[in-house]
């Protein structure tokens, strides 16, 4: 069962009523100054949303070892959000993003649905694109579902999407389109449609582009004859996630030639892939503001998890100065580099620390646009809109990262307040480490004239241009405050080992989580609420849904396409299919009956 986690049902609670009375006053100020007067509209939503981008991979936090001008440009333009969690990996990113309930809610929080493993977002579960549809917003999903292909039923246009162009599974070769399963002996699989039909017009593109094109002209035509309808776009995207294992790093020869200083050749395509994301940010911002459309939109950018650095699918992603990685409980995997715009903020050009969850973006978006979720789909997530809008950030919140129970690898990760709980890990500890490093060694030719670049950009000019009377932005100021400082904590720090026992950590004053509190803490009623609240959570999740692998996915049986298999095989269409399981001697004998 869901947990509602609305303020009112906080734990805590003293210390959120002077938080609402400032929220209270804050709203009565606006309106009164006249600033609210306009009726609530309904804004254009638009999601750009990276998939395993590390936290230190985007310029605006201070690296300059490659750049990424654009989503600067919006982000010092915006409100940087400086303290977004997400998931620590894809399915259950998307999962707590299109639900707004923690993943052990949904049943979507052990590892992610690998393409031959019938399941999905349990149908029951309503999702972000059905909200905004039912309030007369045009749904788009353009890129990576990752939610469930085995049926039909769980596919994007079946779960609120008016529109789909992309693909269905984890991954894709950014060329041709296609996913093979590694260690199976399945065929390669082409995973590439446009809403329910197999499209093969994009093989041979590069799938950020294709992507970007598609948002661009999607925007153009929304903005012709039917310009009065809002759009919620989520622009899902492949990069910078690393491609088959056959060919991981995968980028357009121009993009790598901007990168020729960079001599790890991986690291090389790495820094090109983030840069041709950053090039579809600033086409769609160009686009929206071609067509009269930015100034009633809410633009936000964020990656789905935290980089791999080591492991699987491991890009040369960095999380620097956070702990661990994708896929682990630390911050490293949990912590998006994230921003947001929207003329409706008044604190535009500022870094938010308020935390916010991944989950809190169907409320807080549905908000912006007057939309109520049915209170009966008790969201975990919480609307955060007023206090996004009006720049407040005191709100004590708790975070459930993961609950996973299951026997091979079990785990936690907790945050109320200041306070973050890990016990157990991923990966025998293997992505526990501070794995990611800010390299300065090797310089991008164009921070020398860093702000100049960033002042440059059409994303800078548009967002400048519909700030009214805003004061001029101080991009040194805000690219410092973006930083995450990691002093050494005074004295000893004790370290945190969580396959061997439980650890807390001050998340505020450490937020490389380097000092483990635990021995001092762990008779404290802070700590043993804390484990109680855990507990609660624990007692009530869903069961995972995962399934195990089913051979009967094979692209081979499906004109080598990945499809809802199941579907197939209930269909009659799938009578060859079942004679091709049958061991040759049957084929032969079936075949000689039929001709009989
Ligand atoms: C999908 O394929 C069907 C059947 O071939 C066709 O009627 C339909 O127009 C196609 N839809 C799109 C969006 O291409
Ligand atoms: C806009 O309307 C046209 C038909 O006039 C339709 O084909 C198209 O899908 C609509 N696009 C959006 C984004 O609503
Ligand atoms: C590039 O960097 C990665 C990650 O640090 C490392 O594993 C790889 O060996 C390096 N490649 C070369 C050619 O140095
Ligand atoms: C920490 O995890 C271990 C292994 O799952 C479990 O036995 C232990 O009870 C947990 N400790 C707490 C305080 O939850
Ligand atoms: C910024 O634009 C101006 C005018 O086009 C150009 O002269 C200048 O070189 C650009 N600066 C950077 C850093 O790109
Ligand atoms: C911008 O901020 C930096 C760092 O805080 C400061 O040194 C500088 O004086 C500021 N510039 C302006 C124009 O205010
Ligand atoms: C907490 O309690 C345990 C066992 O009850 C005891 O061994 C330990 O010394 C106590 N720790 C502190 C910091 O009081
Ligand atoms: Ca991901």
């Amino acid at each position: 069962m869901a947990m509602s986690t609305d303020l009112s049902q906080m734990r805590n609670s003293h210390r959120n009523v002077p938080i609402i009375l400032l929220l209270t006053a804050g709203l009565a100020i606006a309106l009164a100054n006249g600033q609210d007067a306009r009726s609530p509209g309904k804004p254009h939503i638009i999601i750009i949303m990276a998939d395993d981008m590390g936290f230190d991979d985007v310029s605006f936090r201070g690296s300059n070892n490659f750049l990424t001008p654009n989503i600067d440009a919006l982000a010092y333009s915006g409100v940087i959000l400086n303290n977004l969690y997400t998931a620590a990996m894809c399915t259950p990113s998307r999962a707590a993003l299109l639900t707004g309930k923690y993943p052990i809610n949904t049943g979507m929080q052990h590892y992610v649905i690998v393409n031959n493993q019938p399941w999905g977002l349990p149908q029951q579960e309503k999702t972000m694109a059905e909200i905004f549809r039912e309030n007369g917003y045009y749904t788009s999903l353009l890129g990576k579902w990752h939610l469930g292909m085995s049926q039909r039923n769980f596919t994007p246009t079946q779960r609120g999407f008016d529109h789909h162009l992309g693909y269905l599974g984890a991954y894709v070769d950014y060329y041709d389109q296609t996913y093979q399963q590694n260690g199976k002996n399945y065929a390669r699989g082409h995973d590439f449609r446009l809403n329910l039909n197999v499209t093969h017009d994009q093989v041979g593109h590069y799938v950020t582009d294709v992507l970007s094109d598609a948002a661009v002209e999607l925007i153009e035509q929304h903005s012709g004859s039917n310009s009065s309808q809002p759009l919620f776009l989520l622009l899902s995207h492949l990069a910078p996630h690393a491609a088959n294992a056959d060919d991981p790093m995968q980028a357009p020869a121009e993009e790598l030639a901007k990168f020729e200083y960079i001599r790890n050749e991986t690291h090389r395509y790495y820094a090109a892939m983030v840069s041709r994301l950053d090039r579809s940010v600033g086409r769609v911002i160009d686009a929206l503001a071609r067509q009269q459309m930015l100034q009633d939109s809410i633009v936000l950018f964020l990656s789905d998890n935290g980089g791999p650095t080591v492991g699987e699918h491991s890009s040369t992603a960095s999380n620097y100065p956070l702990r661990g990685q994708k896929n682990s409980p630390w911050e490293g995997g949990l912590r998006s580099s994230a921003a947001i715009w929207s003329t409706e903020f008044e604190r535009l050009g500022t870094v938010w620390k308020q935390q916010t969850y991944i989950g809190d973006l169907l409320p807080t978006l549905a908000a912006a646009a007057g939309i109520a979720p049915d209170p009966d789909l008790k969201l975990d997530g919480m609307n955060l809109w007023s206090a996004l809008k009006y720049g407040y950030e005191s709100l004590e919140r708790e975070i459930v990262h993961n609950i996973d129970m299951d026997p091979s690898a079990p785990y936690l990760a907790y945050t109320r307040g200041k306070w973050k709980v890990v016990n157990g890990t991923t990966n025998a500890a293997l992505f526990d480490g501070w794995l990611g490093e800010r390299v300065t060694r090797e310089v991008d030719p164009r921070s020398a004239n860093y702000e100049e670049l960033i002042r440059n950009t059409s994303v800078w000019q548009h967002l400048q241009l519909l700030m009214g009377s805003q004061n001029e932005r101080n991009i040194t100021s805000l690219r410092q405050q973006a930083q995450i400082e990691c002093p050494e904590p005074p004295g000893a720090t004790k370290p945190c080992l969580p396959l061997l026992a439980p650890c807390l950590f001050d998340i505020d004053a450490d937020p490389c989580e380097r000092n483990n509190l635990y021995e001092d803490y762990r008779n404290t009623t802070i700590f043993l609420d804390l484990l109680q609240r855990i507990e609660q959570f624990a007692s009530q999740a869903h069961a995972p849904n995962n399934m195990p692998e089913d051979p009967d996915c094979d692209p081979r049986f499906y004109h080598n396409e990945w499809t809802w298999w199941q579907d197939e095989q209930a269909s009659g269409a799938a009578i060859m299919w079942s004679v091709k399981r049958l061991n040759p001697l049957l084929v032969v004998f079936v075949g000689f009956w039929w001709i009989l």
